[in-house]
């Protein structure tokens, strides 16, 4: 915790939460169900909403339908379409916040830049860029896996003089119409970006390292009458969102391991490229060798369109650097412009943290997860007592909804909470024994996965490791969820 004489001390809370987005405001609302309202949520920006108030690129929209890509307990039945764009997403977070009374526990413009675990008294202490200190008898990390946007590491980057765009950090002043631009990669993000740029740029280069897969996108307009349906009864409501969980686990057979459906699935790929792109060159282009689910599978019906625009070209050769006016790839040629898009992702932190996480006898989790990023269950690191982890090591879903993982861990962030009052502890610490036997037979399952099996993704460490993914159906995760195993955790009483 910092030394400066300057910071400001609040009082303590019971439930200390960082970020509101997503997570942290779910967290809030079912903590706030099961009575527990004293709660301090810090939040670095001014605004809630997390990924989807600073995705706000030109067609960025959620790849699992609004219906489950939504909370459980607040289910909304004027969704405008089968998958939402951000803007609606973000609206729907934001109303959360109002439905549910959150404000009283936000405190904005609050950056934490450390937070360390007192245990003399059992309290964490979170100090921010503001010079404040907040303190939580638990607390819980929900700022978010992709929250930071990253520029990737290409020679000369420092060198191009035009103007730089990251898809997470996108520059709505900019005026694209008639520009020479370029953009870089062709993840989830570029595959919604594209389509739209194209509409505007004068002309657009797509720089492609490795072709995705592509699945058709089953969007349409949300029908009245089904709005009316949902808000008389909710049930049916339910009822969609419950098969579309099924059909999503269903995914899991093609996505986590290598089956017959995972065949299916990369015919499925095949056919949608070949029905959009007639030009055998281009689809060679664009044609994955790697399983299909190695990867993020992206849904997009206007993707491959886009691509064959008179005003769009797909380069392949690999990117060389980058120089004062543009892109030189590796056969010599520089391809100029006025603007470089970087749909290359984000920081993604596998063994670091997003800021110093001190534990029992200050030790840094930094340190602890050099290895690779390790917890138990995703949620609890030994070492770490009364700390909840949301989105923690390897709970990323590959093919269902993020929301339905999320639900699980913040019902058990709610069951360790009323532990550590119930029982006036103030420790509960995992054990270690606890963490390694997950830990030992979540590897020993990714190994056979999709997502180990050769292919490069933000998935993995750069020699590897899977500290990212859970290797399950998201009912097995939820299941593992629903109790809270004293055995496996140590118990100091205050
Ligand atoms: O990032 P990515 P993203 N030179 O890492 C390329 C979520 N998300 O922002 O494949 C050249 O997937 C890189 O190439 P390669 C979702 O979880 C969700 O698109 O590594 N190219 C790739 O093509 C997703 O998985 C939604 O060879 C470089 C691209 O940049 C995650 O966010 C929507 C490069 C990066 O793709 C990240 O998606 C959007 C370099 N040096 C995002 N470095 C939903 O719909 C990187 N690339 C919910």
């Amino acid at each position: 915790m910092s030394k400066s004489t300057t910071t400001r001390k609040n009082p303590s809370a019971t439930v200390l939460i960082v970020g509101a987005g997503f997570a942290g405001l779910g967290a809030a609302i079912r903590l706030q169900q099961a009575g527990i309202r004293d709660i301090v949520t810090l939040e670095r920006a001014d605004r809630v909403g997390g990924t989807w108030r600073d995705n706000n690129y030109p067609g960025a929209a959620c790849d699992i339908p609004s219906n489950l890509y939504s909370y459980s307990f607040d289910q909304n039945p004027d969704w405008s379409r089968s998958f939402s764009g951000s803007e609606e997403i973000l609206g729907y977070i934001q109303a959360m916040v109002e439905r549910f009374g959150l404000q009283k526990y936000i405190r904005f413009n609050q950056n934490v830049t450390d937070l360390a675990f007192d245990d003399e008294l059992g309290v964490w202490h979170a100090t921010t860029e503001a010079g404040e200190v907040f303190s939580g008898r638990a607390a819980v990390m929900a700022q978010g896996p992709l929250s930071n946007a990253g520029f990737p590491d290409i020679p000369g980057i420092e060198d191009y003089q035009g103007h730089k765009i990251h898809s997470a950090a996108w520059d709505h002043d900019y005026d694209f119409r008639g520009k020479k631009v370029g953009v870089i990669g062709t993840g989830a993000s570029a595959i919604q970006i594209i389509p739209e740029l194209v509409k505007e740029a004068g002309k657009l280069t797509v720089f492609q390292r490795t072709p995705a897969w592509v699945m058709p996108r089953p969007d349409f307009e949300t029908p009245d009458w089904q709005k009316t349906l949902f808000r008389k009864v909710p049930a049916s409501q339910s009822a969609l969102r419950k098969g579309l969980y099924l059909a999503h686990e269903s995914m899991a057979l093609a996505v986590i391991w290598d089956s017959p459906v995972t065949r299916m699935a990369e015919r499925l790929g095949r056919w949608h490229l070949k029905r959009q792109v007639k030009d055998r060159w281009l689809r060679r282009q664009l044609t994955p060798d790697y399983r299909i689910g190695c990867k993020r599978i992206l849904v997009s019906n206007d993707y491959y369109p886009a691509l064959q625009q008179p005003n769009c070209k797909l380069i392949t050769w690999p990117i060389a650097r980058l120089s004062e006016h543009g892109i030189r790839t590796v056969e010599g040629i520089e391809h100029q412009f006025d603007a470089i898009v970087f749909a290359t992702g984000f920081d993604v932190s596998h063994s670091g943290t997003p800021f110093p996480v001190r534990g029992s006898g200050g030790r840094l989790l930094a340190d602890d997860w050099k290895r690779g990023a390790q917890a138990y269950k995703s949620i609890n690191v030994a070492g770490y007592p009364n700390l909840f982890l949301t989105f923690g090591p390897n709970s990323g879903p590959g093919h269902n909804s993020a929301l339905v993982y999320m639900e699980s861990q913040i019902d058990y962030i709610v069951k360790g909470v009323k532990t550590i009052l119930s029982r006036n502890l103030k420790a509960l610490a995992v054990r270690d024994r606890a963490q390694q036997e997950y830990n030992e037979a979540i590897q020993q399952r990714l190994a056979k996965t999709n997502w180990n099996s050769g292919c490069k993704s933000w998935y993995l460490t750069e020699d590897g490791f899977n500290a990212t993914m859970y290797p399950g159906f998201a009912s097995q995760y939820a299941n593992q969820m629903k109790e809270l195993d004293l055995r496996d955790y140590s118990l100091v009483t205050a």
